[in-house]
């Protein structure tokens, strides 16, 4: 997979982009990413990225020219290009959506600042909007960091073969159970002692039960995407008789 960021704030994503599963799926060239700053191709004495916005109020907005020349000075690659713009208007990225993009072999990621770009950017080179969540960022670049390594994450090989997506109980629109390291007892609080039991299958059921459990109270919409097998169902009816979960 292959991002191109374009940025006016280009050193934001250096240090991000040299750490963590990212960092490594980078070095591996599982992924490559290259970052272009926007105000390279702004023009005149004070290579200005903005102005200020036809109809009058507040703020600037970012100029179509320099975004332009930047989305054509980006090598294509032989394949599918996909080019998105972050912003809090467009299709609120979830899992299954970071599926869809994980299919296009080059993402252009463009990122806004200021009240947003001009629209004739969006009309002439965007081919979807994306946004990270109903919230509003000063400016696309957490965008492009989050969309970025969620994508990585789906790719073979990013993360290691002992850990898969796949066992990821998120991946079925479930909550994680919780999960406990040494030592066995912190500040009064004990390990359940079935996890030191060493009985595989036990454990297996109750992280399930811990799962579904925490999904039904925190977040019942995602029941009804979830991908539930015959003893989730089993499961989900004991909870409903037995809240606890015994
Ligand atoms: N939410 N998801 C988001 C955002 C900031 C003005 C356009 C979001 O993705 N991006 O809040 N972006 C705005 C700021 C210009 C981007």
């Amino acid at each position: 997979m292959k991002f191109d960021v374009l940025t006016i704030f280009p050193e934001m994503f250096s240090s991000y982009l040299r750490f963590g599963i990212l960092g490594r799926a980078i070095e591996k060239g599982l992924v490559d990413v290259r970052v272009v700053n926007i105000r390279d191709f702004a023009r005149g004495r004070h290579k200005t990225t903005d102005d200020r916005p036809y109809g009058g109020g507040e703020g600037m907005v970012m100029k179509a020219g320099p975004i332009h020349r930047a989305l054509k000075s980006v090598e294509r690659v032989n394949g599918k290009t996909h080019v998105a713009l972050l912003s809090p208007q467009g299709r609120r990225l979830d899992q299954s959506i970071a599926w869809e993009l994980s299919g296009w072999d080059q993402l252009i990621l463009v990122c806004g600042r200021y009240e947003g770009v001009d629209e004739r950017v969006r009309l002439t080179c965007i081919d979807s909007e994306l946004s990270i969540g109903d919230y509003i960022l000063s400016g696309g670049e957490l965008g492009a960091m989050v969309l970025m390594e969620v994508i990585s994450r789906l790719i073979p090989g990013v993360l290691g073969g002992e850990r898969s997506n796949l066992e990821d109980s998120f991946e079925e629109g479930l909550l994680e159970y919780p999960q406990y390291t040494r030592p066995g007892v912190f500040q009064g609080k004990e390990v359940p002692p079935l996890l030191l039991s060493g009985d595989h299958e036990k454990i297996r059921l109750w992280r399930r039960t811990e799962s579904l459990k925490r999904t039904v109270e925190r977040r019942p919409d995602l029941l009804k995407k979830a991908r539930l097998t015959p003893e989730d169902k089993m499961i989900l009816d004991s909870l409903r008789k037995n809240p606890e979960g015994s």
